[in-house]
């Protein structure tokens, strides 16, 4: 039986700490979905589709795409595109006690509403610190965001935010 995990998030734009969990959660599994999803709690910088396009590219820049599908889901429970594509597993990465606190509910109801187990791994060190919103904090003020973000993100970004 194969075993398919989704990786979901806003993703507004993807970080390195984004493809760091991309790239190890797809060594556990045989197919990874990396799913963009509205947050309707954070305002928007990306459209959806952008941020599909800088994850297949950051995806294939970083040669890692064999195995991985990147899509959105807008359609309603996020339970709901796993038991489309046969996912039983999410992979979430967890940088701080905060990360937990949000996590852990969404995790137990998701278990609850499709049997949807969730993984939690680690963040490498390294990425620890990197959020997108902090990204877009950086970008908005003119700063440098290549230490945080793939090379197609900081490109992307520094012509498309260029007033
Ligand atoms: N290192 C490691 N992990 C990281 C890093 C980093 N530097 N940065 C972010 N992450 C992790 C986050 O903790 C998160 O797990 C994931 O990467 C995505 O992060 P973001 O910020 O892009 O995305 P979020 O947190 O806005 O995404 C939230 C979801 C859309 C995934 C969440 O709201 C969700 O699962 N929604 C499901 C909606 C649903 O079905 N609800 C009903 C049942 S609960």
């Amino acid at each position: 039986m194969q075993r398919i995990a989704v990786v979901p998030g806003s993703f507004d734009p993807v970080t390195k700490g984004h493809l760091d969990v991309i790239a190890r959660a797809a060594g556990l599994y045989d197919e990874l979905h990396v799913v963009v999803v509205h947050n309707p709690d954070k305002s928007a910088l990306l459209p959806i589709a952008q941020r599909v396009s800088l994850i297949e590219r950051a995806i294939a820049d970083a040669g890692i795409e064999g195995r991985i599908i990147v899509a959105s889901w807008s359609m309603g429970l996020l339970v709901d595109y796993c038991t489309d594509v046969g996912a039983s597993v999410l992979v979430k990465g967890v940088r701080s006690q905060l990360d937990i606190a949000y996590e852990t509910p969404m995790a137990i109801v998701n278990r609850h509403l499709a049997g949807v187990e969730t993984v939690f791994l680690l963040p490498d060190p390294q990425h620890a610190h990197v959020s997108s919103s902090l990204v877009r904090q950086v970008s908005a003020l003119g700063g440098d965001v290549s230490p945080y973000v793939p090379a197609a993100v900081s490109e992307y970004l520094a012509t498309a935010m260029t007033p």
